[in-house]
């Protein structure tokens, strides 16, 4: 399989309003995290993926874009993100950005010349559609809340948004409008960044029947992903996209391709795909129901957990590799996410961190999780700040859930969570900014911060540091070029592979529950990392403590499936 440059890097996602502020206005920003690079460096990242940064009214934080061609003011200028490229290279460290395809905010120029002439060509940028019966087109309901149709003005013409209304669908039929789009990406990578992010890209091709279809709710609606995500004949449009942007440079695209199946990721993202690699979901919606209502959680346990993990590691690393994640700006915190609250500490922390730093693949480490920054519970759903929070929160209630329990629910699943500023010490506003923050902060920054966990050996950043000094020093072969096969364990909640490169082999396991679990294992074995006390090795194998993780050599032959050693 071809070894692409960047199968073996670190990448770290900022949410670049509340990484670092430079100017005190609140707002994180491209001079504040020019000033962490070092931090950066340090942390061993290779790769930054900044979400969006170009101009934006921010009704949804930045990925409602309004021109493609600039930097947003709030987070500086076209000269900050020129500089940012620099000096970012200096630290060793390429940029990616996030690519905003699917959708532009209402204050595009290209929408704002279609309101005013829906016969204007930039009418034909979008989707537009008269209604049925004086009333929308059909009955799809958008992501955040209500029809994806939203009427103009007096007329009886609407306009197609699979999120919010603030961010209307570009309509990817048009090649003159897939054409402005590919201009704009080689304009960027002609920058010097290293590849992109591709936003909610399973969306651009939709039913082009756009019949509706029996509601899926008492709202009399069905979920826009039935007719308007990963429609058949989306693979030309990722064709042409790859071949007129993407293949003409050595860059990295890892898409946001939500719907696909296990089986479609070769197609996504295999030696041919349509991008170098594409998130899976299966983990982090393992504790939604089918339709995404967070106040309606899904049970899961350990060995759910499991399965998922196998899974994703069976289809992405037979075809390439994937990008393994715990968190994103989309997320709740991972530790409140996967962690029983009492459970959450430095050994829960460390095993995620061991997981995702020895799974097969291209690990995303997301702004904070490297310090173990958690939720921050809100009184009053008043608090939050996200309209998809608000929206969750709207239609529990619309279902009859108790407010104090929607408020729970939106407390477990809100994306504010991962938005509160970064902690960088317990002085005032937690070092982010000497203004008033955008968002509030968490409170706990006082103990969780880089300052604090830096200059703490048995810190959880300490711990990230290490292994990663580890992944790309003494265990690089069978971390970066091994391959990964489950290793069984029985009934327990351990998880548990191997890892192998020709004769180098070790066997990585996590203990995901809160009691002493024995690891299988037969025959003698030596530990190169845990997070926790060296284990207790008996006759049937190694005791792990609760949420101990281990990486373990063993001391002759290869590591069998199963425990046994042949
Ligand atoms: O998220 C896409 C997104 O929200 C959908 O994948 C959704 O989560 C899924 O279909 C279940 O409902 C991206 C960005 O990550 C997010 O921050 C933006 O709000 C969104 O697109 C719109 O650009
Ligand atoms: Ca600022």
């Amino acid at each position: 399989m071809n070894k692409p440059w960047w199968k073996d890097k670190i990448v770290y996602q900022i949410y670049p309003k509340s990484f670092a502020d430079s100017n005190g206005d609140g707002i994180g920003d491209l001079k504040g995290i020019i000033g962490k690079l070092p931090y950066l460096q340090a942390l061993g990242v290779d790769i930054l993926w900044l979400c969006p940064v170009f101009c934006s009214p921010m009704a949804d934080n930045g990925y409602d874009i309004s021109d493609y061609e600039h930097i947003d003011p709030m987070f500086g200028t076209d000269e900050d993100m020129t500089e940012l490229i620099a000096e970012a290279k200096r630290h060793g460290i390429r940029i990616l950005l996030d690519l905003v395809i699917n959708h532009t905010s209402d204050r595009h120029a290209w929408f704002q010349a279609a309101l005013r002439d829906p016969e204007s060509p930039e009418a034909s940028f979008y989707v537009l559609k008269k209604g049925v019966n004086g009333g929308p087109p059909n009955n799809w309901r958008a992501i955040f809340g209500g029809s994806v149709w939203e009427r103009i003005g007096e007329t009886d013409l609407y306009y197609y948004h699979t999120f919010a209304k603030e961010q209307p669908d570009l309509n990817w039929e048009n090649p003159v409008l897939r054409e402005e789009l590919y201009r704009m990406i080689r304009g960027w990578l002609e920058k010097g960044i290293a590849g992109f992010r591709i936003d909610a890209i399973a969306f651009i091709k939709k039913d082009p029947e756009y019949a509706s279809y029996p509601p899926d709710d008492a709202d009399g609606m069905v979920a826009v992903q039935r007719g308007g995500e990963n429609q058949p004949g989306i693979g030309d449009f990722l064709k042409e996209l790859k071949e007129q942007t993407f293949s003409k440079y050595d860059c990295l695209t890892v898409a946001e391709a939500t719907g696909i199946s296990l089986d479609e990721v070769a197609a996504f993202a295999g030696p041919d795909g349509y991008f170098s690699m594409t998130f899976n979901f299966l983990l982090c919606d393992i504790d939604l129901t089918g339709d995404y209502r967070w106040y309606e959680p899904r049970k899961w346990d350990a060995k759910d957990f499991r399965k998922c993990f196998f899974d994703v590691m069976e289809a992405t690393s037979s075809v390439g590799y994937g990008p393994n994640f715990f968190e994103n700006h989309d997320l709740p915190r991972s530790l409140n996410h996967y962690i029983p609250e009492e459970d959450i500490g430095f050994m829960s922390a460390s095993m995620l961190a061991t997981l995702l730093l020895t799974a097969h693949g291209v690990p995303f480490i997301y702004q904070g999780e490297e310090l173990g920054m958690t939720n921050a519970g809100r009184s009053s759903i008043d608090e939050f700040e996200d309209l998809s929070t608000r929206d969750q929160h709207e239609r529990a209630i619309a279902a009859g859930v108790p407010p104090e329990q929607a408020l729970l629910y939106m407390n477990q699943r809100s994306r504010d969570h991962s938005r509160t500023p970064f902690q960088w010490n317990a002085g005032p506003g937690a070092g982010f900014s000497t203004g008033e923050p955008w968002l509030k902060l968490n409170p706990n920054y006082v103990t969780v911060n880089a300052e604090a966990e830096e200059k703490d050996p048995d810190s959880i950043l300490s711990y990230y540091r290490n292994l990663i000094r580890l992944r790309k020093g003494y265990l690089y072969n069978v971390l970066c070029d091994g391959d990964l096969r489950e290793y069984k364990t029985g009934d327990s909640d351990i998880i548990a592979y191997t890892r192998t490169n020709g004769t180098e082999s070790v066997l990585i396991a996590h203990n995901f529950s809160s009691s002493d679990t024995t690891l299988p294992l037969g025959g003698a074995y030596e530990v190169l990392l845990t997070n926790g006390p060296a284990p207790d090795f008996t006759a049937g194998g190694a005791v792990l403590k609760p949420y101990q993780s281990v990486i373990l050599r063993p001391e002759n032959g290869p590591i069998a499936e199963g425990g046994a050693r042949n």
